[in-house]
């Protein structure tokens, strides 16, 4: 039935004799990086697609994070979330600041802003929280947090490209959002990633720290880094936003008929998070409960015996990694819900190549693990 293996995530390609044009231009120009045109064109039209004030491009989305926490000189202790890719704390750690991990929302598997006062101390600097599997964190209740204690929020948006809440891009809110373009997200440069920012100075900023600092040939002024896309990943950025409202509506799609065919199965929730006025349906995670008679780890095993590679993101919790145990990292309260996520959580494939026999298959395997169906 599965002639192929089947990955959590796989990336969106275009028609590759649509690249051609793209790397024709660069040849001729000569210019492979350091704010080419490319890069200069990927700029706007992501500013316009998104509906941002500012966007500074990144080689990746980590050194996006740690460029973003240099930005506004954060320090000391940043209040953040274990349920989430390693990135985040490293972001923190690689800065020589100490991560404050809180407790998630069981519904909506992101910071809870209910236990971040509780955490805050007097070497307290930020809130650095993610939008999970790109759903908006209660980005009012944290930003009134931050305004009482004079703090300074940076979110985490890996994975929140394209969303939106009722006023716009979820990426305006905070003081930076950073953003991941890796293969795996919704759309991508290959790697890459991006700093959205409130106004033109700020980018201005961002834009000189991501060059090593440089003004000009002879002047440096801050100790940068090297943050620059290439114009290859740019252009492939532009020819990827050619396709990019067809590839989310192809995952609503495949998001539509996970949620039909596993509506019902015991033990099975499907996330219920799809409330934002746009989504892009980054991620399927499903809870695996205790009415399912077998264990999430169990599932994951059946599903890997027939070639489906499901992930357990995220598992095991930042918090839990040897780097942050009995380190920098400070644990204030328990972390239940985290835990509990990380250990009943599934991401099922989501792409937008995922056929419906695919879907099909992938179901009858949840379903059938449970005793309802058989697939063969
Ligand atoms: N913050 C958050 C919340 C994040 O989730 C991430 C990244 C970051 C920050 C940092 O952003 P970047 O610096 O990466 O831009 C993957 C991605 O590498 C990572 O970008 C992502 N989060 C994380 C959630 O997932 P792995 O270790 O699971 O990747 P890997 O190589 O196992 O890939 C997963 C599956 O995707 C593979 O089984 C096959 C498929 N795949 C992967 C690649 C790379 C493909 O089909 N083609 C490919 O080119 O981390």
């Amino acid at each position: 039935m599965n002639d192929k293996p089947i990955y959590v995530t796989e990336p969106y390609l275009p028609p590759l004799d649509e690249f051609i044009p793209y790397l024709e231009q660069i040849w001729a120009s000569k210019k492979l990086t350091n704010n080419g045109p490319m890069h200069q064109q990927l700029e706007a039209a992501l500013r316009d697609y998104l509906g941002v004030p500012e966007i500074a491009l990144f080689n990746n989305g980590t050194i996006a994070l740690l460029t973003a926490l240099q930005a506004l000189r954060i320090s000391g202790e940043v209040i953040t979330t274990p349920f989430s890719f390693v990135a985040t704390g490293h972001a923190l750690l690689w800065n020589g600041i100490t991560p404050v991990f809180v407790d998630i929302d069981p519904q909506t598997f992101n910071l809870d802003p209910r236990k971040i006062e509780a955490a805050i101390t007097p070497r307290t600097t930020a809130i650095m929280p993610v939008h999970c599997y790109g759903n908006p964190c209660d980005v009012a209740a944290i930003q009134e947090i931050a305004d009482t204690y004079n703090l300074k929020v940076i979110y985490d948006a890996a994975h929140a490209f394209g969303v939106e809440d009722k006023g716009g891009s979820i990426l305006r809110h905070g003081d930076l959002s950073a953003i991941s373009f890796h293969a795996t997200k919704v759309f991508n440069t290959f790697e890459g990633g991006a700093i959205v920012c409130p106004d033109a100075k700020t980018k201005r900023h961002i834009d000189n720290l991501k060059n090593f600092g440089i003004v000009n040939e002879t002047t440096v002024v801050a100790s940068g880094i090297n943050g620059k896309m290439s114009e290859i990943n740019a252009a492939f950025g532009l020819l990827q936003l050619k396709h990019i409202d067809g590839a989310i509506r192809r995952r609503a799609e495949v998001d539509h008929l996970y949620r039909h065919r596993l509506k019902g199965v015991d033990g099975i929730q499907l996330p219920d998070f799809h409330r934002q006025v746009v989504s892009n349906y980054a991620y399927f995670p499903v809870r695996v409960g205790r009415g399912y008679g077998l264990s999430r780890d169990d599932l994951y095993e059946r599903l890997r015996a027939q070639d489906i590679y499901a992930r357990r993101y995220f598992y095991p919790l930042v918090s839990d990694h040897s780097v942050y145990r009995g380190g920098e990292s400070l644990t204030p309260s328990s972390l239940s819900h985290a835990r509990s996520a990380a250990d009943e959580v599934i991401c099922l494939p989501m792409s937008a190549s995922l056929s419906e026999e695919q879907v099909e298959f992938i179901c009858q395997i949840v379903r059938a693990s449970r005793g309802e169906v058989s697939y063969g």
